[in-house]
């Protein structure tokens, strides 16, 4: 089991469900998640990337403890609660990018102020991931839109507002106008 998808309308991923999944390199939780359990992804330790929907409002206890290979955690949460206990307990590598102007509420909130380093969302202008914006990955973005093809591995939320939209189109065309 290496990737995996959390289908939409689960509400609850439960305790202990992922535990030690040591194979496990990608996850993606949809939105519509709501509580994330106590050790649900622990010691996951080959998972580098997680997104946590805005739909979250609650991560338990050590959710995500040693999950050693962790660099990025995308949080799209505006409501920004109390955690359980230390979920990203040994996660050394681990960034927390949070919504814009969040940083400071993420720094003051336990526990995700356990996180060694909190930053606010990057816009992604490189879809395709090939180290150069330009036309081409507006195309790959307009072909998602109208569903002719995708790479589920593409970075296509340009606006960080966890959609997919025209208005991701138009903030990539500005960004490659105002280079
Ligand atoms: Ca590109
Ligand atoms: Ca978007």
């Amino acid at each position: 089991m290496k990737s995996i998808n959390i289908p939409a309308g689960v509400a609850i991923i439960n305790d202990d469900t992922f535990y030690k999944c040591e194979n496990l390199t990608t996850i993606s939780i949809s939105h519509g998640v709501t509580a994330i359990g106590r050790d649900a992804f622990s010691y996951c330790s080959k998972l580098a990337f997680i997104g946590l929907p805005s739909s979250i409002t609650s991560i338990a206890n050590y959710a995500f403890q040693n999950c050693t290979g962790l660099t990025s955690i995308k949080s799209y949460i505006t409501d920004v609660f109390r955690t359980g206990k230390n979920p990203f307990s040994n996660c050394p590598y681990a960034t927390l990018y949070v919504p814009e102007g969040l940083v400071d509420e993420y720094e003051s909130t336990p526990d995700w102020n356990k996180v060694n380093f909190i930053e606010e969302m990057p816009i992604i202008h490189d879809v395709n991931g090939d180290g150069a914006t330009n036309i081409t990955d507006v195309i790959r973005l307009i072909e998602k839109l109208l569903g002719s093809s995708s790479d589920e591995s593409y970075s296509y939320d340009i606006n960080n507002d966890e959609k997919i939209s025209i208005s991701d189109v138009i903030t990539l065309i500005n960004i490659i106008l105002s280079m």
